[in-house]
């Protein structure tokens, strides 16, 4: 469109509807009033009010997983775009695009210092994978283009396009059309001849996976080649949506305690990795490994990041000779019914249990969440979203962002379950304010054991007893968090619940509401 009487702010709109999005996470600030404003005006994206920006990023995170395409956020200055970080960099680890656009000061003012004044420059460019400055309304739609494309390039990425107010207000604007975004790469057939090379040469081998080799549709070929070649597949914790459920292959995780991880990679010669990094140690302790495979295996790259999956698993299917298999029969029988006090075990039986058809499980349950493997095999299918970059508080914006994405690609009953740890929660709590106003199908169950338990047991693996200082930093129970009230006090309905029978209940009545509940899930002491 070639009317220059529009602003930079029209134009950036037009330019972001003419690429296919549709939504904008916001949280909006005086130097955003223009786009604000070209918001009102122009419809075609829904806009999404949140409360803190770290809410607002985690929401973008959620929309991509569930929709797979990038959502815009609207942050403002410096300072807002700061507190968004922590999800921005959860949603890289996860490989999500998305776009944040950052309202900035009009450039003239920039040399005044004035108080929101910060070094815009260096916080995106040490946190986005691309980002770009606007500098004049006839340019902003070429500008925005670029991020479009960026943020959907090859499986997605984190896009940052800053926008000054004046950019923003001035007339002159021209908007552009985003080219689609680049397909993910095709694999090198090199990698595919040594990975070939390494399965048949009767050593034992690991295929380490990442999220786009996790696919559903990819299940029957995996089996394929794992019956055979004999090798054995694992999940890269850096998967973003796992399949899970009945009639999904059970890919194991790379267990967080490097002990445990350890062990279970010892036994193999050869990692070979589809689109994800080398299994690496959350930290470094002393006399432990840095990463897990055993120093001596060999690790093979079959496909890269931003390579393609599937063509890559594909090609190597067909270089072995190998077709799609049907999957091993999923195991018979029914989740135990359980009731008495909660604890891991059978916490995981219950929700497990109730779970919907295709709902989205959105995990930041840290240590309370280890009865899910047992129990996953026999639950409906469903797609199991981890907070994937260590930064605790993803998992309430992450559920909010993936119920508007489930809505924008027509689902608009899909549910959303969200294993929440109270600790983490606290962090991102103000969501809940989001998913009570856009009445989004969310049921958090707020897994309370009243501490940051994880720090205790990373505590006792130093060696130490925690004395009363470091048992004060650890313990979240003095005073106890009221969550139903804090729940009910943002316009989401809430229970408290001591015993299993209870929460079977409670969660069976959440998941037949229209909107929101949150779930005060005591657990035993
Ligand atoms: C942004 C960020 N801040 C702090 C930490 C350090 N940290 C890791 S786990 C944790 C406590 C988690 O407690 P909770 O969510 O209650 O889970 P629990 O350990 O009790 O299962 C903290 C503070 C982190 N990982 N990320």
């Amino acid at each position: 469109m070639t009317d220059t009487s529009q602003t930079g702010a029209e134009a950036l709109v037009r330019t972001l509807i003419a690429g296919g999005v549709d939504t904008c996470f916001a949280n909006p600030g005086t130097s955003e009033m223009h786009f604000v404003a070209a918001l009102d005006r122009i419809p075609g994206i829904r806009c999404v009010l949140g409360l803190q920006e770290n809410s607002v990023t985690g929401m973008a995170d959620g929309y991509f997983r569930v929709a797979r395409r990038p959502a815009a956020t609207l942050l403002h200055c410096g300072p807002g775009y700061a507190n968004g970080i922590a999800n921005i960099h959860n949603a890289r680890r996860a490989g999500s695009g998305m776009l944040n656009i950052v309202g900035d000061h009009a450039i003239p003012h920039v040399k005044h210092d004035s108080p929101l004044t910060a070094d815009v420059d260096a916080l995106v460019g040490a946190t986005s994978q691309w980002h770009s400055f606007g500098t004049d309304p006839s340019r902003i739609g070429r500008d925005a283009a670029r991020g479009v494309e960026a943020a959907g390039d090859a499986y997605g990425q984190v896009a940052t396009l800053v926008l000054p107010a004046d950019v923003s207000w001035k007339t002159g604007g021209l908007d552009a059309q985003p080219a689609s975004p680049r397909a993910p790469g095709a694999p090198e057939p090199r990698a595919v001849e040594r990975v070939t090379k390494a399965l048949r040469s009767g050593r034992k081998a690991l295929i380490l996976l990442g999220t786009p080799a996790v696919v559903p549709d990819l299940h029957p070929l995996l089996v394929g080649i794992t019956e055979a070649t004999g090798a054995s597949v694992m999940g890269s914790p850096t998967i973003s949506s796992m399949p899970r459920g009945r009639g999904r292959l059970v890919l194991p995780p790379v267990p967080y305690s490097v002990d445990d991880a350890v062990k279970k990679l010892e036994p193999f010669d050869v990692v070979i990795l589809v689109n994800c990094p080398p299994p690496v140690g959350f930290f470094l302790y002393p006399d432990r490994p840095s990463l897990m495979h055993r120093p001596d295996a060999d690790v093979l790259t079959l496909s890269r990041p931003d390579q393609d999956a599937a063509l890559a698993l594909q090609a190597l299917a067909q270089e072995l000779g190998v077709e799609p298999t049907a999957l091993p029969e999923s195991p018979v029988g029914q989740i135990p019914d359980v009731s008495g006090p909660i604890r891991p075990d059978g916490f995981a039986a219950v929700v497990a249990k109730l779970l919907p058809t295709d709902a989205i499980v959105v995990n930041e349950a840290l240590t309370l969440g280890g009865g899910f493997e047992a129990v996953m095999p026999l639950a409906e299918p469903c797609d199991w979203l981890t907070v994937t970059g260590g930064a605790i508080g993803g998992g309430i914006p992450l559920a909010t962002g993936a119920a508007i994405g489930a809505q924008a690609s027509g689902r608009q009953e899909q549910r959303v379950v969200t294993l929440q740890a109270d600790g983490s929660a606290a962090y991102t709590i103000q969501g809940l304010w989001t998913q009570a106003r856009e009445k989004l199908p969310v049921t958090t169950l707020l897994m309370n054991n009243r501490s940051y338990a994880i720090l205790l047991g990373e505590y006792a693996k130093v060696g130490a007893k925690p004395g009363k200082t470091a048992n004060d930093m650890m313990s979240l129970d003095r005073p106890a968090i009221d969550w139903s009230s804090i729940a009910r006090g943002f316009g989401v309905e809430a229970q408290t619940v001591t015993t299993l029978d209870e929460l079977r209940d409670a969660l069976s009545a959440a998941l037949s509401l229209g909107g929101p509940m949150l779930i005060d899930v005591q657990f035993a002491r």
